[in-house]
């Protein structure tokens, strides 16, 4: 089984989102930061997501999300489950749709997780609300989301098209964050709606729910 060291509202929620839209089992350990002295035996960087995978055949710890969300699904498809295959693009996908899938999979978290995360952590940490790195994130935020709104004005359900995958939990979750760090972003008609769509999701509900 799967263990999640898990912090709510943190990057552990992408983690708890896909092993519902698996349907999966998973353990939670949850707690809040600073993190216990007792994780950083499991992973030294003290950050979450971490998970512990005691199914393979030495027990497996990682740390990064979206490397996590490759290794789950990826794990899964070679087995031929076919909710992980769903989730990770299909066995064989066409070169584009691979392309298009791994780029919006890390936009998720470089591009618009990442500068929420670092606004957030200057204003908590330097005290500093704004200062000219803040400004320039925000600017680079507010690019970015222009991109995918234009990316989704074709009427696409989901980034990669009509089947919901890890790439849409990557960037969904970057919303998420931007709501529970109350960042001064707006979400652009398109991207607005497909948020909403995200969060209509069940599984994304029931990983609310546990989390
Ligand atoms: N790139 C990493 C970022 C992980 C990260 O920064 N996690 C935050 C919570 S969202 C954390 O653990 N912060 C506490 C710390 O780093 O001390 C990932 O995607 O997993």
């Amino acid at each position: 089984m799967i263990t999640i060291y898990h912090v709510p509202n943190s990057r552990s929620q992408r983690i708890v989102w896909l092993m519902e839209e698996m349907e999966e089992p998973y353990r939670l350990e949850t707690f809040g930061i600073p993190v216990p002295d007792s994780f950083l035996e499991v992973n030294p960087l003290g950050s979450v997501p971490t998970i512990v995978d005691d199914d393979a055949d030495e027990p497996i710890t990682m740390f990064e999300s979206i490397g996590i969300l490759l290794y789950i699904t990826g794990r899964r498809l070679v087995a031929g489950d076919e909710k992980a295959t769903a989730l990770a693009v299909g066995p064989r996908p066409s070169a584009e749709h691979y392309a298009a899938h791994l780029q919006m999979l890390h936009f998720g978290e470089a591009d618009l997780a990442t500068p929420i995360g670092t606004i957030f952590r200057t204003r908590v940490f330097t005290g500093e609300q704004t200062n000219n790195t803040i400004a320039d994130q925000l600017g680079q935020l507010d690019k970015r989301l222009a991109y995918l709104d234009n990316y989704l004005a074709d009427g696409r359900q989901w980034v990669t098209g009509d089947r919901f995958t890890i790439a849409d939990i990557s960037i969904g979750y970057a919303f998420l964050l931007a709501e529970f760090t109350k960042s001064e972003i707006t979400l652009p008609p398109h991207v607005a709606a497909y948020w909403q769509r995200l969060q209509a999701r069940p599984a994304y509900k029931r990983a609310q729910a546990a989390a």
